[in-house]
Formats: C-alpha cells, structure tokens, sequence
C-alpha cells in the first residue's frame, strides 16, 4: 500500500464533513428569515449546503421574495453571521462527526498531507473548538478564494499550498457544489451523504467512519471521475 499512499493528498470540506455545522446555519438563517417576515425550512437549508454566505442570502430573499440593496445585503449576512459565531463560539470536541478524528489521525500516522478546503468564512473558530486545527498541512476557506464551488478554485489552491498534483488527491465533500468543483479539479472524491444527491461521486459514504487508507489508496489508483 505505501507505494500508492506516497503521492497522495486528502482535502476536506468542513461543514457536514468533519463538523456538523448546518443546525447552527439552519437556526441562523431561520431567525434572519422571520426577522423579514418568512419562514424559512429545513428543505431549504438542504439547498444552501456548500453555498457561500452571499449566494445563500440571495437564495433565501428570493425564496421571501424580497430585495435588497447591496449595502442592506451586507449588513443582513452581517446580521446572520454574528448570530451564527455565536452559536459556533461554544461548539465542542463532541460535535465531530463520526470517523472524523479516526481517519485524520489515520493520515496522519501514514504521512498523508492534509488540507480544508472549505466555502466557510469561519474555518479557524470551527477547527479551533472542536480541536482539529493541528491536522492540517494547509487551510484554504471562504477567506482565500475569489469563487464559490461548483468552482474548483478552493481545491486546486489546496493542492497547490500541498504540492500535491490534482490527480492525486482526494476530496471528500457533503454538498453537490462540491463533488462538482473536485471533478472539475480533476480528483478523486468520496462523497459523504446518500448517493442519489451526489451524482458524479464514484463512492458515498455515510460518513468517515466508513472508510479507510487502503480504502483510498484502492481508490486513487483508478481513473479520475469525469464532469
Ligand atoms: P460562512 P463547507 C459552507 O461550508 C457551508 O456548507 C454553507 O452552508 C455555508 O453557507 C458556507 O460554508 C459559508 O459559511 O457563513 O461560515 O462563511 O461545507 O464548504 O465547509
Ligand atoms: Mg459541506
């Protein structure tokens, strides 16, 4: 096996992946939402999954059918994220998903780089409580990337600041958007979730207690999914 580990790289998104994060958006959102008069349901945070903060806003006035101008969007994402910090400032170890601390110590212990690749702004107060930062090689989050996924920007800087080639990565992501943007990078990806929302992904797993190296190293050693 070590002859196909020895190039690889394995790139994380972090919402639904590692952490789950999606309530604290959820009730966030919700609150934002009511705030302007609507509703806001847990179909439609389903659809923001992967979605940077921007987009998301868009997505929810329009689901309100109201306009903003962009000085009032700002402040409305503003609004939301302050609400949402909140939530994320008291998260714990406890809130890593299952698998995610076995395969990442896993990695580790097989010299395995590591890196996030991530549409959150707010990766380093995630990583920080739930105790994950010292796993990564590097970190590539909302902060460093001009486009949002299905681009792949986030995952080709990410193998990038790794030195890793693109076809030896691998990209484990929750969100459509992102299954999109790793094959567009040309890598290998897992997809975490059910297989019928994550068409493109060779492999879907429920989560990361379901796989292991020789796993991935199976995996890296076939052909790269195409778009
Ligand atoms: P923030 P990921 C994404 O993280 C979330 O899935 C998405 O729901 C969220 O809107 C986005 O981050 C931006 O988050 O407001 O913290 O910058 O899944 O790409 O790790
Ligand atoms: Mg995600």
């Amino acid at each position: 096996m070590s002859n196909i580990t020895e190039h690889m790289a394995c790139i994380f998104d972090l919402d639904g992946v590692l952490v789950d994060t999606a309530v604290y958006h959820y009730q966030a959102w919700k609150q934002l939402a009511n705030s302007l008069g609507f509703d806001f349901t847990h179909a439609q945070n389903e659809q923001l999954k992967g979605v940077n903060r921007m987009r998301s806003l868009d997505m929810i006035l329009n689901w309100g059918g109201i306009e903003k101008n962009e000085a009032e969007r700002e402040e409305l994402a503003s609004l939301k994220n302050s609400w949402y910090v909140a939530m994320i400032s008291k998260m714990t170890t406890d809130e890593v998903l299952p698998g995610s601390l076995e395969l990442l110590q896993d990695l580790k212990a097989w010299g395995i780089k590591i890196a996030l690749g991530s549409a959150s702004k707010n990766s380093s107060l995630i990583l920080e409580r739930t105790g994950l930062t010292h796993f990564f090689d590097a970190i590539v989050d909302g902060n460093a990337v001009t486009t949002s996924k299905p681009d792949p920007e986030v995952f080709l800087k990410a193998a990038e600041l790794l030195g890793a080639a693109n076809k030896d990565c691998i990209v484990f992501e929750d969100a459509l958007a992102g299954v999109q943007a790793a094959i567009a990078a040309g890598m290998h990806v897992v997809g975490i979730g059910e297989p019928e929302n994550l068409p493109g992904a060779k492999l879907v797993i429920k989560d990361l207690s379901e796989i292991t190296i020789a796993e991935l190293s199976a995996l890296k050693s076939q052909e790269i999914e195409k778009g």
